[in-house]
């Protein structure tokens, strides 16, 4: 076939590891926070900058880009285009968290296109192209709608122009200054089977390669995640006067579902983990009993029954609390994501490309959620990790070895050539 001796052909190719960390260092400085660490947010300046950077790294290195209406970034070579034959597509995202790391999502990006660029100057002519891709608004820490950019692309975006900021402004007026455009939002959908495959090379955010000395993860599958919204509302009134049996405290109904919803993933074990990362109390004033607070809870697991027993016992917890209180406790989940398994033919192009290059590799699942489970409800995905130093991610201390972020690259490489034949 036309691939016979294609990965031998290509076994001593590597990617330019100075350049690599050259740029991650330049695109950390876009959205770095004065407060610790890096506030990038999905469709915010920041990550419009970010992108703008990319397009001028990209314009330099003689690849071709293309913005998307839902503002993803995607690269090509210049003499292939992208909707002639399904595509090899390669990315992550370059939004963060508030106060986040350096590495999510960015070492993904800066990756693929680094791999772009390598095959572009070495003229390697792939049976199946890649397309490298940046994917707007992953973490949904602005406009509430994760995978956003992921969804948009396959087609699984549904009511987007309905997503907003947390005081209500609508996604568009973002979407216009990201370069993407509302009124043809629907457009950025590729068209079924435009996916030949996706890898995404990505930090663990985890302590498992570290602790055991393994350069190279190798992603099995990635958990999937609920997000319920929860408003609890009480009656403010004056903190010295009103008694204490006669309260109705947001704040306390609050604290009681926050440690009930540990207790789901701790003592009660029904699903992983469940997490109360998001508060607001109002009027958050000194002497005035709280008469609403809004907070977010999110339960994960990789068994989709116990990701809906998990969002049960979350409700069934609001509900008790609602009756024990006097509060009014509404749950209403913003976002779903599934579950996903990576494909066994891409896991065993990570693993030759690891063994190329002679670097151990594990098998292992993810804990985080990434664009990649998104784009495995059309096409088969491959995941990589790389060590995070103490397994930090999603804070400012999120790191990793040099040398580790340059042989994940080069795995990423390898996957490329070796998915051609997979
Ligand atoms: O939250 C997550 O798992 C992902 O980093 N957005
Ligand atoms: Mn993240
Ligand atoms: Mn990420
Ligand atoms: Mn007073």
């Amino acid at each position: 076939g036309p691939v016979d001796g294609f990965l031998e052909g290509h076994a001593g190719l590597r990617i330019d590891g100075a350049r690599l960390l050259d740029r991650l260092e330049e695109l950390a400085k876009i959205g770095a926070d004065p407060a610790g660490g890096i506030t990038r947010l999905g469709l915010s300046a920041q990550e419009n900058a970010a992108m703008a950077y990319l397009r001028d790294l990209c314009a330099e290195a003689g690849l071709a880009t293309e913005t998307d209406p839902a503002g993803n970034l995607l690269v090509h070579r210049p003499r292939t285009r992208r909707e002639a034959a399904p595509v090899l597509l390669v990315g992550s995202h370059v939004d963060t968290v508030v106060q986040g790391g350096r590495l999510d999502g960015a070492y993904g990006v800066i990756a693929a296109l680094e791999v772009l660029q390598v095959l572009h100057e070495n003229d390697v002519d792939l049976p199946v192209e890649m397309v490298a891709v940046a994917f707007a608004n992953e973490e949904g820490a602005l406009i509430q709608t994760p995978f956003w950019g992921s969804r948009a692309l396959c087609g699984s975006l549904e009511d987007g122009l309905a997503a907003e900021d947390r005081a209500g402004r609508p996604v568009s007026a973002y979407l216009a200054q990201a370069g993407g455009s509302p009124e043809r939002l629907a457009d950025a959908a590729w068209s079924p089977g435009a996916i030949a495959a996706y890898l995404e090379l990505h930090i663990e955010q985890g302590p498992s390669l570290e602790r055991l000395g393994v350069p190279i993860g190798v992603v099995d599958g990635i958990v999937g995640r609920t997000i319920l919204d929860i408003d609890v509302v009480g009656e403010a009134q004056h903190a010295g006067t009103t008694p204490m049996a006669d309260r109705r405290d947001a704040m306390v109904a609050a604290a009681e579902i926050i440690l009930a919803v540990q207790r789901i993933a701790t003592e009660d074990a029904v699903c992983a983990t469940a997490t109360t990362g998001y508060l607001e109390a109002h009027p958050n004033v000194t002497n005035t009993i709280t008469g609403t607070v809004r907070l977010t809870v999110e339960v994960r697991d990789t068994d989709p029954a116990k990701l809906v027993r998990g969002e049960a016992a979350v409700r069934s917890e609001c509900a008790r609390v609602s009756a024990a209180s006097g509060c009014a406790v509404e749950a209403r989940a913003s976002m779903r994501s599934r579950s996903v398994s990576t494909a066994p033919p891409l896991r065993d192009a990570v693993r030759g490309a690891a063994d190329t290059l002679g670097l151990p590799h594990l098998t292992m699942p993810s804990g985080a959620g990434h664009d990649a489970q998104i784009v495995a409800l059309v096409a088969p995905i491959g995941m990589i990790f790389v060590p995070s130093k103490r397994g930090i991610s999603h804070a400012p201390g999120e790191d990793t070895a040099p040398a580790d972020l340059v042989h994940g690259a080069n795995v990423l490489l390898h996957s490329v050539l070796g998915a051609q034949t997979a």
